[in-house]
């Protein structure tokens, strides 16, 4: 006796609808698993120019916190226009005694190559960034109670914007300045930083900060 034709029909529709299904199944675990991933590298991009961003900022104001407490006349060099200055040496207040402001001996901010990277446009320590420095802070300079921190990496060679070629290519006044910055107009000194940092997926990312402080007289 033979079967009824239409439970073979039946059958070949449900493995169609079963095929059918598999494949919206497999498309919306795809959209899903993309859209993840974006989500993902966002958050990843967003995180790592956070922590850029924080660096900047806490550098700036711990060299304005020295700086602060220092005079004009203590300043070596007085980094002035067009080229201002990577480094300076400075003497800061430590309070007043009996006689006046009681001086801490001389101390330096000063842009330095990091560790494993030399000057010639490669990146030799293999971060991902080119001839990147570190900010160096000596105390007591010059005395056997000498002593460096370092208290920022992934500095940019050059500030943001700005190329070694004799010019002012970002258009802040000073030409070719480093990735660290000081300059003093007047009475005001303005502090300039570039960081810069490779997400994971090896792209840089860099932030500049700036900040203006009043210089005692
Ligand atoms: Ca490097
Ligand atoms: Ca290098
Ligand atoms: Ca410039
Ligand atoms: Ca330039």
């Amino acid at each position: 006796m033979r079967r009824p034709r239409a439970n073979r029909s039946r059958l070949g529709f449900t493995l169609i609808e079963m095929m059918v299904m598999t494949g919206v199944v497999l498309l919306l675990m795809g959209v899903v698993a993309l859209v993840s991933g974006r989500a993902n590298d966002h958050y990843r991009v967003s995180r790592a120019r956070l922590h850029l961003n924080n660096l900047a900022s806490t550098t700036i104001d711990r060299v304005c916190d020295e700086l602060a407490y220092a005079e004009r006349d203590d300043l070596n060099p007085v980094p002035a226009t067009p080229f201002g200055s990577s480094w300076i040496e400075y003497e800061k207040s430590g309070g007043y005694g009996a006689d006046g402001s009681v001086w801490q001996p001389t101390a330096r901010l000063a842009l330095e190559l990091v560790e494993g990277e030399v000057d010639d446009g490669l990146d030799n320590n293999g971060n991902g960034l080119v001839d990147e420095g570190q900010l160096v802070m000596t105390r007591d300079v010059g005395l056997p109670s000498e002593r460096r921190v370092v208290i920022c990496k992934g500095i940019q060679e050059y500030l943001g914007g700005e190329t070694p070629n004799g010019l002012d290519d970002n258009g802040n006044g000073l030409e070719d300045e480093r990735g660290f910055s000081l300059v003093l107009e007047g009475e005001m000194l303005t502090v300039r930083l570039s960081v810069a940092n490779v997400d994971h997926q090896r792209r840089m990312q860099t932030v500049t900060h700036e900040t203006s402080i009043l210089i005692r007289n």
